[in-house]
């Protein structure tokens, strides 16, 4: 599998609701590496970019007003498949079907308030970490435990 970095946001929700360590310790309980870490308050273009798919959707101007509404917390993560393992500990988009034992599944119940978001795609997830981080902002590291979680 190959080694890949994914960006992960603790929503408005999240921070406000004091998830923020829950949500990095599953992340790290299943054996992902942490290789960025910021609190910032995203501001509308940084929105407008992140959310590009989303644009002139129904939903859109709810979803720049909530994300914008409080700090989130910015973080790259890094493993052997990590984009899609992030996204199945997230659960699907609407926590209301988001199985239990995802982070959706269960911290959250409204599909506009979801406490995470996680890339959905390596190249999406490119283009979402330049979004977040500088290249001095991540941090290359040998996990000392990574024999007992990627394997040796
Ligand atoms: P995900 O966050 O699972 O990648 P997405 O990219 O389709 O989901 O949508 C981004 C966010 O927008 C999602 O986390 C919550 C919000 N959203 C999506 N669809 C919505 C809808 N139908 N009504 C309200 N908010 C919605
Ligand atoms: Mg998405």
């Amino acid at each position: 599998m190959t080694v890949e970095r994914t960006l992960v946001l603790v929503k408005p929700d999240g921070v406000q609701r004091g998830l923020v360590g829950d949500v990095i310790a599953r992340l790290e309980r299943r054996g992902l590496h942490l290789v960025g870490l910021k609190l910032l308050r995203i501001d509308e273009a940084l929105a407008a970019r992140h959310y590009a798919e989303h644009v002139g959707k129904p939903f859109y101007p709810g979803l720049v007003r909530f994300i914008t509404s409080a700090p989130v917390v910015a973080m790259a993560w890094e493993g052997p498949g990590a984009v899609a393992l992030v996204r199945s500990t997230m659960g699907t988009t609407n926590p209301a079907t988001s199985a239990p034992g995802t982070i959706r599944g269960d911290l959250a119940v409204s599909i506009g308030t979801n406490v995470v978001h996680g890339s959905d795609s390596p190249e999406r997830a490119a283009v979402e970490i330049d979004l977040f981080f500088g290249a001095d902002e991540l941090v290359a590291w040998e996990s000392a435990l990574a024999e007992w979680t990627v394997g040796g």
